[in-house]
């Protein structure tokens, strides 16, 4: 359908080898988008354009850890001169880190918050040149529910999604004038590797279950379509969102 067309556009989609952002560069590319898919090892990416081309979509690689700031501002740079520019940037790669308060150190908190924050104001920052120079762009940052609730024994993640929310709405007023939209999407929970260590508690397991409307995880694969319609002319009024896709878990008492 027209409106959800991304033909011409260019994506790249950071920490894209595997779980929501593998699903969301797919469904880019099955919207018409070429999709550069990002993370640190090279084969596993490599897969991953495999099957987007096997299913007939357009897709290469770039290879780069986004928490180093200079390798990836410059990997974007490179792909602005392969491609003539980008279009759309969703900000996806994540880490978690699981611990008792007490036993939380300073490292890891800060480790958490550059990953999962910093880096992506620094690689919306650099997007934005490229965005606003050509009038379009589309900012998606992967956020979370604990942007906007809480939960023991993940601070820094908790601390860095909250901060996303708000990294969203400043660059939403900023860049709008320019053409460039910025907005969020807040997972619930998915059954993706980041989370295998809960989908295995049984304990937990039955908490998100009994907690979601729906009555289960996430599939990664149902995050595609918001992803798609952030990005495609359907969503081009939408800016400074956050677009929660929880199976109600948050309107829920
Ligand atoms: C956790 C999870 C979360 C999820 C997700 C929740 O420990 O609670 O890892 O961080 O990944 O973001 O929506």
């Amino acid at each position: 359908m027209e409106i959800f067309s991304l033909t011409g556009k260019r994506a790249l989609v950071t920490g894209s080898s595997r779980g929501l952002g593998l699903e969301m560069a797919r469904a880019l590319a099955s919207a018409g988008a070429h999709v550069v898919l990002n993370g640190r090892y090279e084969d596993t990416l490599r897969a991953g354009v495999a099957e987007i081309e096997a299913a007939g979509g357009s897709a290469s690689i770039s290879v780069f850890d986004v928490s180093d700031e200079a390798a990836a501002l410059g990997a974007m740079d490179q792909m602005a001169a392969d491609f003539g520019g980008i279009d759309i940037l969703i900000n996806n790669a994540g880490i978690v880190h699981r611990a008792e308060l007490k036993e939380f150190t300073t490292e890891d908190y800060a480790r958490v918050v550059h990953t999962n924050l910093t880096s992506c104001f620094y690689m919306a920052r650099h997007a934005a040149g490229y965005m606003t120079g050509q009038k379009f762009g589309r900012i998606i940052n992967i956020a979370s529910v604990l942007s906007v609730l809480g939960r023991p024994t993940v601070p820094a993640y908790i601390s860095a999604k909250a901060g996303l929310a708000g990294l969203t709405r400043g660059l939403a007023v900023e860049l709008g004038p320019d053409g460039v939209t910025c907005n969020a999407i807040a997972p619930g929970y998915f059954a993706t590797e980041l989370n295998a260590a809960l989908v295995e508690d049984p304990e937990f397991n039955q908490f998100v279950c009994d907690r979601t409307p729906l009555g289960r995880w996430g599939d990664p694969a149902e995050l595609g379509g918001a992803a798609v319609f952030l990005a495609s002319p359907a969503g081009a009024y939408v800016n400074g969102h956050l677009l929660v896709i929880d199976g109600g878990m948050t309107v829920k008492l």
